[in-house]
């Protein structure tokens, strides 16, 4: 079996949770850095594993095209091509090029798109996605399913939601390594209440409201005994909500791309590192954090460069995702005492109301 879901803890519908896979043993509440090319931006894999990174996502659509499926596999797979021993995730290509491509057309075969490379139509599909997957080699693949603005209505999200579901069968029978690699199948549905298990269709700037009343909703439908991934989600406060609403696993460029605008995560909400009130502080970018940019760069010297210099990017986005893991595994930093208890130790130890409320109370101080 390519994976084992274990529940460590529950309070009341959030859940602390061992995901057994091929290449690495992770802990959820866990989330999932974006390596579309099979690269962090700016931060080498050692230093991933540093932060206390389990797995990382890197994107069909964008590996097919280069450095291709096929030279992956020739050279041993994507955890050999990019050095990474521990999991990795590949989502299916669908969603990436439709939110890339203006021209991606859905039919019942697949996604057709006009190629990047040389302008000729191609088409994507569910079978096709799960080979590509297969070659690539990730611990987890994405089943191809057919997305939808989350802000429309009518007939196309009923169509979506079905023609997802007729793929999944597809790519089921397509998929040839199923002791190898886990195949993760995707709800589409949009925000219709009556359609939708949508985990898959969120994030697409629905309101706060409706996006957490659909996950609510797929938690409770979808079986106990399984990961439950919320795709695209990867804001901190998104991340504590959605785990108090059961589900598991989540992910985002959100860390790292705020990181290229200057933007660092601290327990507050964010540091605007290009605001000149930052030119002469000399404190690090978050005073309670232990990672290596705060215990050794100040806010006036990232300041200097911050957008200016791929330094600058690099070193935001180490602390970003170091925010991102510790918030969600201080267990394995041994951290200080008096900091907020993470996710999955809090969940455990029954703690997940105390730590809900310090997270809240230091991101919304006047308590709006
Ligand atoms: N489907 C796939 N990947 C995704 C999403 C989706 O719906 C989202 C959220 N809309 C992010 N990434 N395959
Ligand atoms: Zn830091």
């Amino acid at each position: 079996m390519a994976l084992r879901f274990e529940i460590l803890g529950r309070f009341n519908r959030a859940r602390a949770a061992k995901l057994v896979l091929p290449h690495y043993v992770c802990q959820a509440p866990l989330f999932m850095p974006v390596g579309t090319q099979g690269t962090i931006k700016g931060l080498t894999t050692s230093q991933l594993e540093e932060i206390g990174c389990q797995i990382i996502l890197g994107n069909t659509y964008h590996l097919a095209l280069r450095p291709t499926s096929e030279l992956i596999d020739e050279l041993g797979g994507l955890h050999k091509f990019m050095n990474w021993p521990r999991a990795l995730l590949t989502d299916s290509g669908g969603f990436q090029m439709v939110s890339l491509l203006h021209l991606a057309d859905i039919t019942e075969k697949g996604v057709t798109f006009q190629s990047p490379v040389d302008g000729k139509p191609m088409l994507l599909t569910p079978e096709e996605s799960i080979e590509i997957q297969n070659r690539i080699g990730a611990d987890i693949i994405m089943a191809l399913d057919d997305v939808v603005r989350t802000t429309i209505t009518g007939p196309r999200i009923e169509e979506a939601m079905y023609r997802t579901l007729r793929w999944i069968d597809r790519c089921i029978k397509a998929h040839k390594r199923p002791n190898e690699q886990n195949l993760f199948g995707i709800v589409q549905g949009g925000l219709d209440p009556v359609l939708s298990y949508a985990i898959g269709g969120l994030a697409g700037g629905e309101s706060k409201d409706s996006f957490w009343r659909v996950v609510a909703q797929c938690t409770a439908a979808l079986p106990e005994d399984k990961p439950r991934y919320v795709m695209g989600v990867g804001y901190p406060l998104d991340i504590v909500v959605c785990s108090a609403l059961g589900a598991d696993m989540y992910d985002s460029v959100y860390p790292t791309r705020t990181a290229r605008f200057g933007t660092a995560l601290i327990p507050e909400g964010v540091l605007k590192l290009k605001h000149h009130a930052m030119a002469e502080d000399t404190r690090p970018i978050d005073p309670s954090c232990a990672c290596m940019v705060c215990k050794t760069y100040t806010r006036a010297y990232i300041h200097c460069f911050v957008t200016k210099d791929a330094m600058g990017s690099q070193l935001v986005s180490y602390h970003n995702l170091y925010y991102m893991m510790k918030v969600h595994f201080s267990v394995i930093f041994n951290t200080e005492a008096n900091l907020s208890r993470d996710l999955h130790t809090s969940i455990i130890e029954g703690s997940f109301p105390e730590f809900v409320c310090n997270f809240l109370r230091k991101m919304f101080p006047k308590g709006d």
